[in-house]
């Protein structure tokens, strides 16, 4: 059977690697950088010795993929709980593809950490379930600081580059869908 028919044109750029195997079509985001796409990041200050890894992790991520350091907007603020207002206000704002959170919640002895991962999980999730801007989660959330430490930029990779990836996939993937009439 036939692709299903593409109603909006030749894809701009090698965005998508779509397949028909039989009957299904396979839709999926490459990692090369959508052509003149926008990326904001939200960064949280609080433990910042590892959530300033991560958005090196991202942006190196980024650049590397394509995307002009002009086309990168870092917000930062103060701890994780005050992500989701950021992210809210870059998505809505409709001049960024995608939105990166990034931060680092770090249990301590206390219950503060469940209410803070909590609800910037829970936040960052909303927004884009609201405005359908691609949101990527690259939040940390861990039983200590060594987990964190692994998870930027050292044993467990970087979960900052992780979720630049996810955004670039997730634009081009929206862009494919776009083309395709979803
Ligand atoms: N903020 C973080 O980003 N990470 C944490 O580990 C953290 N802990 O554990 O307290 C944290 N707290 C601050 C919070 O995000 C707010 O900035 C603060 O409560 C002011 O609203």
């Amino acid at each position: 059977m036939a692709a299903k028919k593409r109603t909006r044109g030749k894809p701009r750029s090698p965005r998508t690697k779509s397949e028909v195997s039989g009957d299904i079509e396979r839709l999926e985001g490459t990692l090369s950088a959508p052509e003149g796409a926008r990326f904001g990041i939200v960064a949280s200050r609080f433990n910042a010795f590892v959530v300033e890894h991560l958005v090196s992790g991202a942006v190196d991520t980024l650049v590397r993929h394509g995307v002009a350091r002009g086309n990168i907007t870092v917000v930062h603020v103060p701890g994780a709980w005050e992500t989701p207002i950021a992210v809210a206000r870059l998505a809505k704002s409709r001049r960024f593809d995608a939105v990166i959170a990034l931060g680092a919640v770090i249990r301590g002895g206390t219950p503060h950490f469940d209410y803070v991962a909590s609800e910037v999980s829970k936040g960052v999730a909303s927004v884009s379930a609201e405005t359908g801007v691609v949101v990527s989660f690259g939040v940390l959330t861990t039983n200590d600081v060594a987990q964190a430490v692994e998870r930027a930029g050292t044993k467990a990779g970087n979960k900052g580059s992780d979720a630049a990836m996810a955004a670039i996939e997730m634009v081009n993937l929206g862009r494919a869908l776009d083309d395709a009439g979803y």
